[in-house]
């Protein structure tokens, strides 16, 4: 029987077979297996590409049991997801990266006035309003340096914040190197993900760019040196010095996730303020009983939404369309 493989499959296998660093070799193959059509004519195929899938993840992973003289494993390609969304921070050497995670979280990044001070990804936890979003720092990106885990953080990122010093001489060659380096480990950087991917081989992560060190007191101008190379973006001047425009990226980055709060209410009580059910933008009433219970949702007879200046303890429909900060009564 014939595989049948779409095209997509050879040019990922060209790659797959080019491809020297195991990690990504990994990921090639599982991309490879779930792209293969599931039936007879494939049987021999798919068990190829699960023995070089163990194999690889051997290699990667290390084994299990650790014997004496195995080679140090390092497990920076996870990090576990906490709190409403998770946002890496990448970009050039000494752009910023670990002062910002450093002013907004609790973490304590290693800061440093020289290049190439951090050596792993550091995780801390920052408050915006009433949720907890998830910063990581990471190393830089240069031309020749380009951690093998960082693709993999990346991809499982929920928001990239590219990190640029506005006043870097260097900064439209440090800025072209990340995207490249990026491609070239088929990641796309962009404003806005494409409603249809053309490519599924490439992951397109959702990015703002933090134009840094832009202290907009002195000059109101600087995120036009940004600007000028990357004007679809959005770019949020920051600065370490400047609280508001701290203030200002924690909103941008919270409300590029795509991501909305509802505050839950127990009949005769006040809202719950402080825990909101988080739902990705479009969330329906329904979709916000499910996060509670499946068996919540079935027994669910109507909520009672109320709505910044727009619906006041209005009956709605399991269909209803919520919005940031509405407040939902459950009624069973
Ligand atoms: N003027 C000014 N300096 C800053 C600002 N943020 C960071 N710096 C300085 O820039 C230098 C580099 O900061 P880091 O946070 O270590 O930069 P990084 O991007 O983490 O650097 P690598 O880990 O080497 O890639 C340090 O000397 C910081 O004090 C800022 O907003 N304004
Ligand atoms: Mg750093």
């Amino acid at each position: 029987m014939p595989a049948n493989l779409p095209p997509q499959y050879y040019e990922l296998e060209r790659e797959f077979k080019k491809e020297k660093d195991p990690r990504e070799r990994l990921r090639l193959a599982q991309e490879l297996l779930a792209m293969m059509p599931k039936h007879k004519g494939t049987d021999k195929l798919q068990a190829d590409m699960k023995a070089k899938i163990s194999k690889l993840k051997l290699e990667v992973e290390g084994p299990t049991q650790k014997k004496h003289g195995d080679r140090h494993v390092d497990t920076h390609d996870h990090i576990e997801k906490e709190g409403a969304g998770q946002i890496i921070l990448i970009g050039p050497p000494n752009s910023g990266k670990s002062s910002i995670v450093d002013a907004l979280t609790a973490a304590k990044p290693f800061i440093a006035d020289y290049p190439f001070a951090t050596r792993a990804p550091l995780a801390g936890m920052m408050t915006f309003e009433t949720v907890q979003l998830q910063l990581i720092d990471t190393p830089p990106i240069a031309e020749d340096y380009f951690e093998s885990y960082l693709p993999s953080l990346i991809r499982q990122a929920d928001l990239v914040v590219l990190v640029v010093d506005v006043n870097d001489p260097e900064l439209e060659k440090g800025m072209a190197t990340v995207f490249r380096k990026l491609e070239e480990k088929r990641i796309v950087l962009t404003s806005e993900i494409p409603e249809s991917i053309d490519d599924p081989r490439f992951a397109h992560k959702r990015t703002i760019i933090a134009a840094h060190k832009c202290n907009e007191e002195e000059d109101r101008s600087c995120p036009e040196k940004v600007r000028q190379f990357y004007s679809h973006f959005h770019i949020v001047p920051t600065s370490i010095l400047d609280d508001k425009l701290m203030e200002n990226l924690k909103a941008a980055m919270f409300f590029s996730l795509g991501i909305i709060r509802v505050y839950t209410k127990k009949v005769g009580h006040e809202p719950d303020f402080i825990d909101p059910i988080i739902l990705p933008k479009g969330g329906t009433v329904e979709d916000a009983a499910m996060t509670l219970h499946k068996d919540f949702a079935q027994k669910l007879q109507y909520a009672k939404v109320w709505g910044k200046g727009k619906y006041e303890g209005q009956k709605v429909k399991n269909s209803f369309v919520l919005y940031d900060g509405d407040i939902i009564e459950f009624h069973i």
